[in-house]
């Protein structure tokens, strides 16, 4: 590779484009990319992840998977590893992969893998499992996020499609020049900006947030958080009861109706429904009213203040903005359908700086002005089978196969999942109820993962299989709304015996018989090469831009994206002409009510928006018992578990764990002082954390964001997380019957000093432990083990022969059944 000498090694991650500085003994160091004006502060965290004693240096079994083959099994997750060589590994994984099939069919396999793996277009996990499940046969795959499980779903039945508002948000210039009040429910949390999925170059959000405060715009910061919105920004604090948004939504807009502010103009022009909404606004039906004084009981706002506000949204030019956690929730559909609705009571949508927007804080690129490029992408092929799930499903697909759920209007069934295979993501990151996600792990025959490090999600595996890391490997990449294509050139060496997703893949694929098929014969700089030059020769033909010739561009290490900076208001074309540009509703226009939701005659979404009680709000007959509104929101310290073993995500834990942010009248109650190691708990599970206090977090809120590697001790049924991952708290329970998006942002929880005795350690920065391979006849060669070496193993597993997996083992299990059986 050609390098300048002293520059650094080019590549970029979610968190940003940035250099790598290599050590002489290996070690790395991340430094800014020179053009991005404010880089991200999770670049700190990379060295320490990169070269963790948690990478996974072997492929590696579980020890009872390896002695008496796949089979439903209470124990994964609390039995040590059996260290493989790859071709063993590779043999036993394509056996059982051509087991599962050719005994239940493509779609047993689930292959889903959501996640957010590493940035780089060919070596993105996901979509190289994708396209080799494809040429497998096939699998039962996954729809949607768990960012935006429930607007993806809702946003289409309301304005046509979702992409508009997502993708062709009212770009910030526009905001800071225009914009005189923010309603921003969510806030804006600058935490959250440096994100953007596949990369980008220059962090342009944080400048606009100091923009938008030297512009004298004002913001209501609705959250309650104060921390989510800079300080310095001109701003009032309205710190609501969490969950409580709608009701504050519905007063808000109930108080337009009421006093003559609202404008019925536009909605007369642009809106269907509107006449669906007054009479709810009015308590028509329900004889609830509801104005400003019930919106006040519910969110804990002044009636006066909600009141003011109104008038306030009124009279300047006003932004509605909702962050994408408050659809992180239970009837999660509500507070984006009555925020779409308030601003079109205030009839701004389509000006420059006015009506709607979705997501300004919760990532980098909302609003951002970069050109939308295509990108190179690696072709995934067509996969055959048709079932899939809304991602955030995973546990009741394998806990209840054969039941059937709604889902976007329609009634499907779970099919019957015998092998799970995921590349790149952390579902005992991501998932909800992790004590109940353990269960339905129990559930298939065989769980093959690929992972850089000893996550939880490759600890509760079968077969784990090391990946490189993005570092590792070389590498195109970018984001959506990049200024730059980089050339992300190899900055390390790969960690003991780790392969790419890619190479992995291949070896699978060519023991399965589709090895051309699925590499079409190329290494991976072939594969740049070709996936860069079809890219090329697509843009220059589409006018887009001449990229130079790959092997400049890789000894640049980047090329500067050729389209220009770009403007744009959300919906102006529609509001400059409805008939010509009408949205893809059917009526053409946004839809207050909806009389496709509501015919689908749903108990959890309604036809249009409306306050419905969640399960575990402040107010909700659970909270006599947990008290506390416990948010779990995105962490400031790392990409959700990723990094969590870096300098920056470390240096922030408390008492050894993972920080809580607690009010200091709460904590005062509870007899908690600064420091302090906590028990949060509820009935679903408990975590350690340290306890912090502060008062610019709302009474009876606590904060514990997602990441902290998951880290149950033995023994404990529901699961104890010595660590402080807020998922073993959260239910596992959608947003709707309609989007069955994840609901993971809240959950009611109460908090006491730990009174245990001596703590149970943290042991996750650690690798599992090993043994030395049991099988007669296997060599010196395993459990070599970077854990404590051989312990003894553990007794007979509940079910299953002794037939080795790589000889087709008969199933000894009944079918799958109801989950108090994993
Ligand atoms: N309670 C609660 N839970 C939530 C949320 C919440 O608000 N509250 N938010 C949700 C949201 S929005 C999201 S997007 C999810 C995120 O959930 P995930 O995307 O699953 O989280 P990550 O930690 O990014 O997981 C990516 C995994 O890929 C691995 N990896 C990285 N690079 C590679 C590679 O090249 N190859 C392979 N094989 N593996 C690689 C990393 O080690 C890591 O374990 O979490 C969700 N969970
Ligand atoms: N540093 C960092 N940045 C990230 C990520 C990360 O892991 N780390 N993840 C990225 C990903 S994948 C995504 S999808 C986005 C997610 O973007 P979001 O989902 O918007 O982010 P969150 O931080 O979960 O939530 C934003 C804020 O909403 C507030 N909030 C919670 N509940 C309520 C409520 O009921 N009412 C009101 N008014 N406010 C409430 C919380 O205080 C929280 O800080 O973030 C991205 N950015
Ligand atoms: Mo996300």
């Amino acid at each position: 590779m050609t390098r300048t000498a002293g520059r650094p090694v080019p590549t970029t991650s979610h968190w940003g484009a940035f250099g790598v500085r290599r050590g002489a003994d290996g070690s790395v160091l991340a430094v800014p990319h020179p053009a991005d004006p404010a880089p991200s502060p999770l670049l700190a965290g990379v060295p320490g992840a990169q070269r963790h004693p948690t990478r996974i240096r072997r492929p590696a079994a579980r020890l009872g998977w390896l002695e008496r083959g796949p089979g439903p099994t209470g124990r994964r997750g609390s039995e040590p590893f059996v260290e493989l060589d790859w071709d063993e590994a590779l043999d036993l994984a394509a056996a059982e992969l051509a087991r599962v099939r050719d005994r239940h069919g493509n779609q047993a396999v689930f292959g889903g893998s959501y996640g957010w793996a590493s940035a780089g277009r060919f070596h993105h996990a996901q979509s190289q499992l994708h396209r080799f499940l494809s040429a497998f046969g096939g699998f039962t795959g996954s729809r949607n996020s768990y960012s935006l499980g429930t607007s993806l779903v809702l946003l289409p039945y309301l304005v046509g499609d979702a992409d508009s508002v997502l993708r062709s948000a009212t770009s910030w210039p526009v905001i800071t020049r225009h914009t005189e009040l923010v309603l921003a429910f969510g806030g804006i949390p600058e935490k959250n900006v440096y994100v953007t999925p596949g990369g980008v170059t220059r962090h342009g959000t944080p400048g606009h947030l100091a923009a938008l405060a030297a512009a004298g715009a004002q913001v209501a910061l609705i959250s309650p958080l104060r921390d989510d919105l800079p300080d310095g920004q001109p701003a009032r604090w309205y710190p609501i009861r969490p969950a409580t948004d709608t009701a504050l939504m519905l007063g808000l807009a109930h108080t337009l109706v009421q006093e003559g502010l609202y404008d019925r103009e536009f909605t007369d022009r642009y809106c269907t429904g509107t006449d669906v909404l007054l009479r709810y606004l009015r308590g028509e039906a329900d004889g609830v009213p509801k104005d400003a004084r019930w919106a006040a009981d519910l969110t804990g706002l002044p009636a006066e203040a909600i009141r003011d506000l109104a008038r306030r949204a009124a009279a300047h030019r006003t932004l509605v903005t909702v962050t994408w956690s408050l659809q992180r929730a239970r009837h999660g559909e509500q507070p984006v359908w009555a925020g779409l609705a308030l601003a079109a009571l205030l009839g701004q949508i389509g000006l420059p700086g006015g009506g709607f927007g979705h997501g300004y804080g919760s990532m980098g690129d909302v609003g951002d002005t970069g050109p939308q490029t295509r990108l190179p992408h690696l072709p995934q092929g067509r996969n055959p089978v048709t079932e899939f799930i809304p991602c955030a499903r995973i546990a009741d697909l394998l806990l209840h196969p054969g039941e059937s759920y709604d889902y976007d209007g329609t009634r499907r069934t779970y099919p019957d999942i015998r092998l799970v295979h995921w590349a790149g993501g952390n579902p005992f990151h991501h998932h909800q109820d992790l004590g109940r996600l353990r269960r339905a792990f129990g559930r298939p025959d065989t769980v093959l993962v690929h992972e850089t490090h000893w996550t939880a999600t490759a600890r509760h595996a079968d077969l784990v299989l090391p990946a490189t890391t993005a570092l590792e490997r070389e590498d195109i990449g970018a984001g959506r709304r990049d200024t730059h294509l980089i050339a992300m050139h190899r900055a390390a060496d790969p960690y003991g015996q780790a392969r790419d997703d890619h190479a992995i893949l291949a070896g699978l694929a060519e023991r399965l018989g589709f090895g051309q098929e699925f590499t079409e014969g190329r290494d991976t700089r072939q594969w740049l090469e070709h996936l860069y030059g079809t890219w090329a020769r697509e843009s220059a033909a589409s006018g887009a831009g001449e990229p130079p010739p790959f092997e400049e561009f890789w000894a640049a290490g980047e090329w500067e994206l050729p389209g220009r900076p770009a403007e744009r208001t959300l919906f102006a074309a529609f509001r400059a002409d409805p008939q010509s540009a009408p949205l893809a509703t059917p009526s053409g226009r946004i839809e207050l009510a909806s009389a496709r939701i509501a015919a689908m005659d749903l108990p959890d979404c309604p036809g249009h928006p409306a306050w419905l009680e969640p399960e575990e709000w402040p107010g909700a007959p659970a909270a006599a018992r947990h008290p506390l509104l416990l948010i779990a929101n995105q962490p400031a310290t790392r990409l959700h578990s990723q990094l969590d073993t870096g300098a920056l995500s470390l240096a922030a834990k408390v008492a050894g764990r993972e920080a809580v942010q607690m009010h200091p009248e709460d904590a005062g109650e509870r007899s908690i002082s600064p420091g302090d190691l906590v028990r949060i708990f509820n009935d679903r599970g408990a975590c350690l954390a340290g306890a912090v206090l502060t008062d610019r977090i709302a009474r009876g809120v606590v904060r514990l964001p997602t990441g902290a590697w998951f880290d149950p001790v033995p023994g404990h049924e529901p699961p104890l997380c010595a660590h402080g991952n807020p998922n073993v708290l959260t239910a596992d329970v959608p947003s709707s019957r309609l989007s069955q998006g994840c609901t993971g942002q809240h959950a009611l929880v109460e908090i006491e000093r730990w009174s245990g005795g001596e703590p149970p350690p943290v042991t996750v920065r650690e690798p599992p432990r090993f043994v030395p391979d049991p099988r007669p006849g296997s060599g010196p060669n395993s459990g070599s083990g970077l854990g404590s070496g051989a312990a003894p193993g553990p007794g007979p597993e509940p079910r299953g022969g002794g037939t080795p997996p790589s000889a087709t083992p008969p199933r000894h299990e009944p079918p799958h059944d109801r989950e108090s059986t994993p």
